[in-house]
């Protein structure tokens, strides 16, 4: 069998519709009966007898001797299966206008009939419509119902009534003999012919020799004579009963409509004598025909059946109640009843079970029931999943692995989500229908225990999101610095195709031919070339410069959530104010679930996610340093985003994200809780020993020997006042332990947020020769992280990973501010925007009014981090060199490396939700 991936990807190409599975990709195929029983060796050896004539083939006659003996009609037309007579028989008798009445619907009789202008109705008992009746007859007709259409629309309207036996879409269930004789007797009278659908009579002789009282005694094939004999004529499915792989007929008693199916049937199937089947499938049915009846077949035949269906029944699994003939049937309405009928119930309980086991079974439901002549969906009765059993094909061992499947899905039936059609053909949906899950909105998904921290630039890939993301816990992109992470992909020749895959999509059109035209190099540069980098960001940038904002976030955003329907969240900074209001809407046109901001304070995002969701403008305050203050009276300076400019018709809103400020303080928390400007869905609480920036000591900065910042008392988050706030918070910096997740929660937090463990997995971005060393550093005790309040341009502190041999960026590097994300505006003396870095040429910065003291120390920390993902900027005096980040718990990093040199971001998962280690005296005990 295929591995539980594979069948996912199997499911995902199938348009979660078990008719497009490849049959090898199917562990136990219930999908049908039909014509996947096995041939016994008589049948076989008949099959090498075939007389292949064209016309009169000796097999003809062998097959319409054995529907004349076992089932009574003289006429005997050939069919090359079931549909093919219902085809012929409702062009003969059907006029447009016409009614016809039937116990239960079958797709392919109804739709024939309603090809040839016929209303079907139903006129099935009542008890056939509750799953759990106990009626032994469910197949019975309802008399009742039966006279009043007759009487309605008038016998002369009703060619003849549709009787089946057994009735498939109701559970294989049997219509009695008794019922049988009342509905000849009706109908005789009324002179309505009765048609039978003899596909699986015989299994309906066999349940009336075992429930109708006074049957027990007869013989099956006596029992199935009895009940043709009630009718005008049959068609029939040879592939069920008859044990054949291809093949059908159609019986009639009178001549002249024989006379009359034969003109079409050379039309539509072949010659009289052969009906589109070859002399060989003649001969396999004939044989099949006498096998079918034989005793001991058929009981064993259902016994098998029944033995499932018992172990289900047993286990308290919702099914059909009498057991069917040829199948069991799962009462997916019961079994999902958390999904609407119109989310497909039936069809998502067979897409999980598949999805279990490989084990294929059939919708039989809405799917199957179509749209009515309003063009509306029919919701029928029953909402079933149908375990086909193939006759002579399976053993007990099957049936036991199938019903531990079902227990299985029964048991995590709440993790089963309803589907919507993707493609939905105009007749027979059913057959090549393609669906996709309905996304399950946010707001009802359980919060995630773990948040991945978004870790720029470019560590928190979509790559590390979407594996996060994969198992159920929040994946998080880190949207800063995207765009130019993009070109630069696009010039390292974008080798997988995937952010050309993801760009594809993106809806505001012409954006991404333009960027590929400009940055795409099929292939990568020429060897030392260096990126062509984008203009940076100020307050007013082009259409187009936002364009590559937008897209970027949205490449991201989109990679991450391909392929599943999990939350992921996207990380901006509050600080690198410029490109953030598109790129927050880059990451909503792909739907991102989360948006987490720290490093400032977040205060109008709230409500610029409220406009932008509705593709409104939004603006935020930009703020503007001196040393020349800004007119009195004048309008504070603004950064304002106008989605109108890029998308002049969006079909729907978006759906607004929940926000997640990341705070260092109770007092920010309750700010945001209560000034916002809009709604804050919950808080990552940020300790001083979390990686990238921090925020400062509270209180006259103090500094220890070594000239890192100290924390003290007051820096401690007063975890009380977070409580009262009533929103859920994580916990992050030095959590991302078991035992750290496990304080956590019993702190009242809904979880962590865990950036260092992630950072060196397999799927994050950080460049591999990085991973590995500081791997190797961790392993060998010699890693530090130092704080340095110096570092970042931006003022705050940030933690620095020191490894034994990593060369990193230090002051000997050559000036040079081109990526420019940590530019801050000011105003210059003739009130104009300016913009500077910290760590830009001391010349420049101090020309633009810095404080040559602010330039001491910093690094360029766009350039460090594009070098930390492998997108190292090419100079004429180098390669511009990284510069890692990280927690404090870097350095015990070992406790769950244990020496390995690479793992997954599921194997984080999976270490942090571990439990404890077992006490001295659990393990003594
Ligand atoms: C079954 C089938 C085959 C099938 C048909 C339609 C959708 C899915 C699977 C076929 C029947 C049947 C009855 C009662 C007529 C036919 C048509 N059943 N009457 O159950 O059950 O026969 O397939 O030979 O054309 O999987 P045909």
């Amino acid at each position: 069998m295929i591995s539980r991936a594979e069948r996912e990807s199997a499911l995902v190409r199938a348009g979660y519709n078990t008719f497009l599975l490849d049959a090898d990709d199917v562990y136990i195929d219930l999908l049908t009966d039909s014509g996947t029983s096995a041939m016994s060796d008589r049948q076989w050896a008949g099959m090498m007898m075939g007389d292949e004539a064209y016309a009169g083939s000796r097999n003809f006659y062998h097959l319409q001797d054995a529907v004349r003996r076992f089932y009574g009609y003289e006429h005997v037309i050939p069919t090359h299966q079931g549909r093919g007579a219902e085809h012929i028989l409702s062009k003969i008798l059907i006029k447009p206008g016409d009614h016809v009445a039937g116990n239960m619907y079958f797709t392919t009789t109804r739709a024939h009939q309603e090809l040839a202008g016929a209303t079907f109705h139903d006129v099935i008992c009542r008890e056939a419509l509750e799953p759990a009746s106990e009626f032994p007859f469910k197949g019975n007709v309802d008399l009742a119902r039966l006279i009043e259409l007759v009487e309605r629309v008038g016998a002369d309207k009703v060619p003849y009534i549709s009787v089946a036996a057994t009735v498939n879409m109701a559970g294989g269930q049997p219509i009695s003999l008794e019922n049988m004789r009342q509905v000849r007797e009706y109908t005789r009278n009324h002179g309505i012919r009765i048609v039978l659908d003899a596909t699986r009579a015989v299994e309906n002789a066999w349940f009336i020799q075992q429930k109708e009282p006074g049957q027990g005694q007869r013989l099956v094939s006596e029992i199935l004579l009895e009940m043709c004999s009630l009718s005008d004529g049959a068609t029939m499915s040879g592939k069920k009963d008859s044990l054949v792989n291809i093949g059908g007929w159609l019986g009639l008693r009178e001549a002249s409509l024989a006379d009359k199916a034969k003109n079409l049937l050379v039309l539509f199937e072949g010659l009289h004598t052969y009906g589109g089947l070859a002399g060989r499938d003649m001969e396999a049915m004939a044989i099949g025909i006498e096998e079918s009846v034989q005793e001991d077949h058929i009981r064993s035949r259902i016994g098998q059946v029944f033995y499932l269906g018992q172990k289900l029944i047993d286990a308290g699994i919702p099914i059909v109640r009498p057991i069917g003939g040829h199948a069991v049937f799962l009462d997916a309405a019961a079994i999902l009843s958390h999904i609407p009928r119109e989310e497909f119930p039936a069809q998502a309980l067979a897409a999980a079970l598949y999805l279990e086991s490989g084990i294929r079974s059939m919708e039989r439901g809405a799917v199957s029931a179509g749209r009515d002549e309003t063009g509306a969906n029919r919701y029928p009765a029953l909402e079933l999943v149908r375990l086909t059993i193939p006759r002579r094909v399976y053993t007990q061992a099957h049936m036991d692995v199938t019903a531990e499947s079902v227990i299985r899905v029964h048991a995590a039936r709440q993790e089963v989500r309803g589907l919507r059609f993707e493609y939905e053909p105009p007749i027979l949906r059913f057959f090549q229908a393609r669906f996709e899950p309905v996304p399950r909105p946010v707001e009802e998904r359980p919060l995630p225990l773990i948040i991945q921290g978004g870790m720029g630039v470019g560590v928190s890939s979509w790559t590390l999101a979407r594996a996060v993301s994969l198992t159920g816990q929040l994946g998080v992109v880190s949207g800063t610095g995207l765009d130019n992470v993009l070109v630069r992909r696009l010039q390292d020749g974008d080798p997988d195709g995937h952010a050309r895959r993801a760009m594809s999509h993106f809806p505001i059109p012409g954006v991404s031919e333009r960027v590929l035209d400009r940055y795409f190099l099929p292939g990568g540069r020429a060897p030392g070339a260096p990126y062509k980098s984008l203009p940076l960001y100020k307050q007013k940038v082009s259409v187009a410069r936002q364009q590559i904002t937008i897209l970027a976030n949205f490449v991201e955003i989109w990679l991450a959530k391909e392929g599943h329907d999990n939350p992921v969240g996207i990380n901006l900074l509050t600080k690198v104010q410029m490109p953030n209001l598109p790129s927050l809407y880059g990451a909503m046109l792909a739907g991102v679930d989360y948006v987490l901001m720290g490093a400032g304070i977040p205060r109008e995002i709230p409500g610029a996610l409220d406009a932008l969701a509705e593709h409104r403008l939004a603006r935020l305050k930009l703020d503007v340093e001196g040393p020349v203050e800004g007119p009195s009276g004048k309008e504070p300076d603004e950064l304002v985003f106008d989605p109108g400019e890029h998308l002049a018709a969006p079909e729907s809103p978006l759906r607004r994200p929940r926000f997640l400020p990341i705070v260092s303080a109770s007092s920010l928390a309750t700010n945001l809780a209560r000034k916002a400007s809009g709604r804050v869905d919950g808080f990552v609480v940020e300790g001083p020993t979390a990686g990238g920036h921090n925020a400062p000591p509270r209180g006259e900065p103090r500094f220890s020997s070594e000239g890192e910042p100290l924390y003290g008392e007051r820096d401690v988050v007063d975890l009380e006042k977070i409580r009262e706030l009533g929103l859920p918070f994580w916990l992050a910096g030095g959590a991302g332990t078991p035992d750290g997740l496990r304080a956590a929660l019993s702190a009242g937090a809904a979880g962590v947020q865990v950036g260092t463990l992630f950072a060196y997995c397999d799927e994050s971005g950080l460049a591999p020769e990085l991973k590995t060393r500081v791997l190797a550093g961790v392993a060998a005790e010699q890693v530090r992280v130092r704080t340095d309040p110096r570092a970042s341009p931006t003022g705050y502190p940030f933690k620095v990973v020191e490894v034994e041999g990593l060369e990193s960026q230090d002051d000997r590097r050559v000036r040079n501010c081109d990526l420019g994300y940590l530019r801050v505006a000011y105003r210059t003396p003739e009130g104009k925007l300016g913009y500077r870095c910290a760590a830009e040429p001391v010349d420049q910065y101090v020309a633009k009014g810095g404080d040559i003291a602010d330039t001491v120390g910093r690094r360029c920390l766009c350039n460090a981090l594009e070098a930390n993902i492998g997108q190292s900027q090419n100079r004429t005096e180098g390669d511009e060199l990284p510069l890692l980040t990280s927690g404090d718990d870097l350095v015990s990093l070992n406790a769950f490396t244990q020496g390995r040199t690479h793992y997954s971001a599921a194997d984080v998962i999976a270490y942090l939700c571990s439990p404890p280690a077992p006490t001295a005296e659990r393990r003594e005990g």
